[in-house]
C-alpha cells in the first residue's frame, strides 16, 4: 500500500514539475491538431443537439484525439504534418458529413447506412439546394489551419531551431494516456448509456453522451460486427434452415375466414405502447378507452395477443408483423440488418396490385425507418418532414393532428391505386408520459362516500391512480382512443371505408413499475393506501402477473360488421401476418407463425426465450412456469415446446444475420441456370 502510495505520489510531483513551456514548443503541430480537432467535435454539438455543458462527450474526444495522434511520434519530425492531415481530414469529413445529414434526417449519419441514404432519390439536389449552410464550413477550417501553422513553422526554421518530440517512446506514453482517459470515461456511463451504445440507434443520445468521434468508431465496430457474423458457416446453418421449413407443418387449412377480403384495402393502426388491460378500465363510471371498446366490439377482437420485441421495440413490431420473423438476438434488424432480404406483407400485396405507405409523426431517421420502411417495400414512408407540425405533443406530431393531416393524403392515394396497405404509426401515447395537460387530464382518481365528523355523508375525491407514472399513462391512452375514433370516423367522412379493413395492433407494452400495478388492483379509497398483502382481497402482482399483463389488443374490424367476434387463443405478432395472409390471399415461404383459425394448441415464443401457451407461461430464465389452467403438465409436453421455441429462434435469428433467403434465391437462380444448361 505504503508503495503504491510512493508511486502515485511521485507520478504527481513529476507532473507538477513538468516543464510544460518546453513541452509546448516542441510539439506545436501536436496541440493545434488535438485542440482544432477538439473544436470541431464540440462544434458539431452546438450545432446539432445543442448540449453546451456536457463533460464526457468532451473526455471521449480527447481520448481518440490522443490515440490517433500518438502515432504521429513515430514519424521525423518533417513527416509528421502528413499524418496529422490525413487524420484532420478524416476528422473534418466525419464532422462535416455528420453536420449535413443532421439538417436533413435530425440524426447522424452511419457508415452503414450512408451509402444508401445518399443513393436515395432527390437527396443529392436537397444537399445543393437547401442542406448545405455556412456552418457547415466551419469544420473546413481546421486542416486549412493545420497546414497553415506547418507553413509558418517551417518558414521561421522551427525543424531546423528547435528539437521536436518524435520516436516509439513518446508514442507509447502518449497511447497510455488515451487509454487512462478512455477506462476514466467508461467508467463514468450509466447503464442505459451503455445499452444505447450496443444498440447504437438513438444517436443524437450517442453524439451528445459520447461525441461524434466516438460514435463513429462505434458504429464503424457496429457496422461490422453482422457482417464478421455471416461470414462463417453459412452452408450448416442453410441447411438447418431448409430443413425445418421442409419438416414444419405450417397449418395452412382452408378455414371460414380464407379470402374474404381479398380485393379489400387495409389499414393498420400501430398503437403506441398501448396494452390490453387498459380496456377494461372504467373512471367515474367513463371507460377509458370508449373507441377501441366499441371497434373491438364491433370487429374481430383478440383477448390474447402479445407483441414480441427485444431492444428494437416499436421496430421489432413492424418488422415482426410484416415478415413473421422474430427480432434478432443482438442488436435490431431495422438498424444492424435493414440490408438482408425479407418477405413481407408490402411485396407480397405487391403481386396483388396493392400500393404500400406508411405515416409516422416522428423523424423518419428514428429507428431507421426511412431505410428499413423502403427496405420492407413500402412504396412510400410518410413521417414528420411531410406533415405541419401544427402540435408537439413528446416525441413529435400529435396523433391527432396526425390522422386529421393524414386523411386526404390517404383519400388521394385511394384515388390514384387500385389498393392500398397503410400503416399509421401513432406517438403520443409513448414514454415517459408526462404531458397530462396536452393528453386532455382524463381523471384517474376516484369518488367515494363517507360519514364525515358531522355524521353526515360526503362524497370525497381520492386520489387513486393521480400521479402516478401509470395514471399518467392512463391519462395519455385515453388521448391515443380518442385520436384512434377521430381517425375512424374522419375516414369515413372521407369515404374511405367502404372498401377498407381496419387492423389495430398495440406495439409493445409500456413497461410500467410493478408497483402502480399493485396500487391500481390493491387499492383501499378508505385509507388512501393499498391493501397489505395479508389481506384476503390482496391481488398479488408477482413476475408472471406482470408478464401476462403486457398483452396488448390486437382488433379487426370493418364498417360493415363483416368480421365479428372473439378470438382467445394466445397470439403472436408473428401470426399476424399468415393470419391476415389468410384472409387477404397472400402467404410467405417463411413464416414462422400460424394463420390463427387454423392452428390448434398455438405457441407465443420471446424473443428472450420465455414463451406462451393457452396453458402455461414458461419462463426461460428460471426454467420453471405458471400453470394458466387446471391442468397436467407432462415432461413431454414441456421438451416439445421448449425445443420448438429454441428452433423458432435460432432458425429466424439466423435466417436475418445470414441472409438466408436472398442467399437461398441466388442458390435457386443458379440451380435453374445450371438445369437449363
Ligand atoms: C418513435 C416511436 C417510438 O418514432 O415509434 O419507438 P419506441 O421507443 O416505442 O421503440
Ligand atoms: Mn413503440
Amino acid at each position: 500500500m505504503k508503495k503504491i502510495k510512493k508511486v502515485v505520489l511521485e507520478k504527481l510531483q513529476k507532473i507538477i514539475d513538468f516543464n510544460y513551456n518546453s513541452f509546448f514548443s516542441r510539439n506545436i503541430l501536436f496541440i493545434t491538431t488535438a485542440l482544432t480537432l477538439l473544436f470541431n467535435s464540440s462544434m458539431l454539438r452546438y450545432f446539432t443537439v445543442k448540449n453546451y455543458f456536457e463533460i464526457k462527450p468532451i473526455v471521449a474526444d480527447i481520448a481518440i484525439i490522443l490515440f490517433l495522434s500518438s502515432f504521429a511520434y513515430l514519424f521525423k519530425p518533417k513527416k509528421q504534418i502528413t499524418y496529422f492531415m490525413t487524420i484532420s481530414i478524416i476528422l473534418t469529413i466525419i464532422c462535416f458529413v455528420n453536420s449535413v445529414y443532421y439538417t436533413f434526417y435530425d440524426s447522424f449519419a452511419s457508415v452503414s447506412l450512408l451509402v444508401t441514404s445518399l443513393q436515395a432519390k432527390d437527396v443529392g439536389d436537397a444537399i445543393l439546394k437547401n442542406i448545405l449552410q455556412v456552418k457547415d464550413f466551419v469544420f473546413l477550417l481546421q486542416p486549412a489551419i493545420i497546414y497553415f501553422v506547418y507553413k509558418n513553422l517551417k518558414k521561421n526554421m522551427y525543424y531546423i531551431v528547435e528539437k521536436v518530440d518524435y520516436g516509439k517512446k513518446k508514442a507509447i506514453k502518449t497511447l497510455i494516456v488515451s487509454f487512462v482517459i478512455f477506462i476514466l470515461f467508461f467508467s463514468s456511463l450509466t447503464g442505459v448509456e451503455l445499452s444505447r451504445l450496443n444498440n447504437q440507434w438513438n444517436r443524437e443520445f450517442l453524439v451528445m453522451k459520447i461525441g461524434v468521434y466516438t460514435y463513429q468508431l462505434n458504429d464503424i465496430i457496429r457496422s461490422l460486427e453482422p457482417r464478421i457474423h455471416s461470414f462463417f458457416g453459412y452452408d450448416e446453418v442453410a441447411k438447418k434452415i431448409t430443413e425445418y421449413y421442409n419438416t414444419r407443418e405450417f397449418n395452412l387449412k382452408k378455414n371460414k375466414y380464407t379470402n374474404i377480403f381479398k380485393g379489400k384495402n387495409i389499414i393498420t393502426i400501430h398503437a403506441e405502447s398501448i396494452q390490453s388491460f387498459t380496456m377494461d378500465l372504467k373512471f367515474h363510471d367513463q371507460e377509458l378507452t370508449p373507441n377501441l371498446n366499441r371497434i373491438a366490439s364491433e370487429g374481430m377482437n383478440f383477448t390474447n395477443f402479445y407483441a414480441q420485441v427485444g431492444v428494437g421495440t416499436s421496430s421489432d413490431s413492424e418488422f415482426t408483423l410484416n415478415t413473421s420473423l422474430l427480432p434478432v438476438s443482438t442488436g435490431t434488424v431495422f438498424v444492424s440488418y435493414w440490408d438482408r432480404e425479407f418477405v413481407t406483407i408490402p411485396k407480397l400485396l405487391k403481386d396483388h396490385n396493392y400500393y404500400s405507405f406508411s405515416m409516422h409523426g416522428n423523424t423518419g431517421a428514428f429507428w431507421n425507418r426511412i431505410t428499413m420502411h423502403r427496405e420492407m417495400g413500402y412504396d412510400r414512408f410518410y413521417h414528420k418532414a411531410d406533415f405541419v407540425i401544427d402540435e408537439e405533443i413528446g416525441l413529435g406530431l400529435s396523433d391527432k393532428s396526425f390522422f386529421r393531416q393524414a386523411v386526404p393524403i390517404i383519400k388521394e392515394i385511394d384515388e390514384k391505386h387500385e389498393n392500398f396497405y397503410g400503416t399509421m404509426i401513432t406517438l403520443t401515447n409513448h414514454t415517459p408520459f408526462d404531458e397530462i395537460e396536452a393528453y386532455g387530464n382524463f381523471p384517474v382518481d376516484m369518488e367515494i362516500e363517507i360519514i364525515n365528523d358531522e355524521g353526515r355523508k360526503e362524497i370525497v375525491t381520492v386520489p387513486y391512480m393521480e400521479e402516478t407514472r401509470l395514471g399518467n399513462y392512463l391519462k395519455a391512452v385515453h388521448y391515443a382512443d380518442a385520436a384512434i375514433g377521430q381517425f375512424i370516423s374522419e375516414m369515413d367522412e372521407a369515404g374511405l371505408l367502404d372498401n377498407t379493413v381496419i387492423v389495430i395492433y398495440g406495439d409493445h407494452d409500456a413497461r410500467l413499475p410493478r408497483r402502480d400495478y399493485v396500487r391500481l388492483y390493491n387499492y383501499d379509497p378508505y385509507t388512501d393506501s393499498v391493501l397489505s398483502s395479508e389481506h384476503e382481497d390482496y391481488i398479488p402482482v408477482d413476475y408472471y402477473t406482470y408478464e401476462i399483463n403486457r398483452k396488448v389488443p390486437f382488433i379487426i374490424w370493418t364498417k360493415d360488421g363483416s368480421i365479428r367476434g372473439t378470438a382467445n387463443e394466445v397470439m403472436g405478432m408473428y401470426d399476424v401476418l399468415p393470419t391476415l395472409g389468410n384472409m387477404f390471399g397472400f402467404y410467405s415461404p417463411y413464416q414462422l407463425g400460424n394463420d390463427i383459425f387454423s392452428v390448434k394448441d398455438n405457441v407465443v415464443v420471446f424473443p428472450n426465450g420465455n414463451w406462451l401457451t393457452n396453458k402455461i407461461y414458461y419462463n426461460n430464465q428460471k426454467e420453471e412456469y405458471l400453470l394458466l389452467k387446471e391442468d397436467v403438465i407432462s415432461q413431454e409436453y414441456l421438451d416439445r415446446y421448449i425445443k420448438h421455441a429454441q428452433d423458432l429462434l435460432e432458425i429466424s435469428n439466423n435466417i436475418v444475420i445470414f441472409d438466408y433467403i436472398k442467399r437461398q434465391k441466388e442458390t435457386e437462380l443458379l440451380m435453374q441456370e445450371y438445369e437449363r444448361r
